[in-house]
């Protein structure tokens, strides 16, 4: 028998055309709820660092779009790391696949149904990850989610994770999101 996960999730593609609307370069690549599904599809993949530029990975719950509009992210936001453009070649893989385990293996523990999903997005100007939850009002289990992203990358003591709301990013096209908290 496979090993169960405690949740079915689904993983996005998303391939930057410029003709086409943001919401149609969005995939959905497959669902997976055991173990061995979930590695069977990791080893299959491309690691992120050989994406091209304007590639992005969504995991993220079954039923859970992975865009601001759907209901579960709407009050929601994320945790975010900015990565420089010289951890594409030693750290983005590694901190993707802790992304997916903390998500997969419920690492975040009572808070966990706050989590919606992660992303990898990569881009020339420095790649990202975040890990996506719904209800910003929520400011313990949202600022525990942020501490123990924090401590499962190792994140030395200079890095600032701050968590942006959808609502903000939304509306402002461009310019740097204010951080609704930091840790
Ligand atoms: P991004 O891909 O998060 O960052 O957003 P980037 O600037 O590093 O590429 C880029 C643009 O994609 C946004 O300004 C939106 O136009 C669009 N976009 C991104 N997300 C996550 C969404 C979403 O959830 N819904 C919609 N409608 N558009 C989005």
């Amino acid at each position: 028998m496979k090993h169960p996960l405690q949740n079915k999730w689904a993983l996005w593609f998303f391939k930057n055309d410029r003709q086409k609307k943001w919401e149609d370069n969005l995939r959905l690549v497959t669902k997976f709820d055991t173990v061995e599904d979930f590695w069977a599809l990791y080893n299959h993949i491309q690691l992120s660092s050989k994406l091209q530029s304007g590639c992005d990975y969504n995991l993220f719950k079954d039923g859970i779009q992975p865009m601001w509009e759907d209901k579960a992210n709407k009050k929601g936001g994320k945790w975010m790391l900015q990565m420089n453009k010289q951890q594409r070649v030693n750290e983005l893989d590694k901190i993707w696949l802790e992304i997916l385990l903390c998500l997969i293996g419920e690492g975040f523990g009572e808070d966990s149904d706050y989590v919606n999903g992660g992303v990898v997005q990569v881009r020339h100007k420095g790649d990202k990850a975040a890990i996506w939850t719904s209800d910003y009002k929520n400011r313990d289990g949202i600022l525990n989610i942020g501490h123990i992203f924090r401590s499962r990358l190792a994140l030395p003591k200079k890095i600032i994770l701050g968590f942006q709301a959808h609502e903000d990013t939304m509306s402002k096209s461009g310019s740097t999101v204010k951080n609704m908290w930091t840790v």
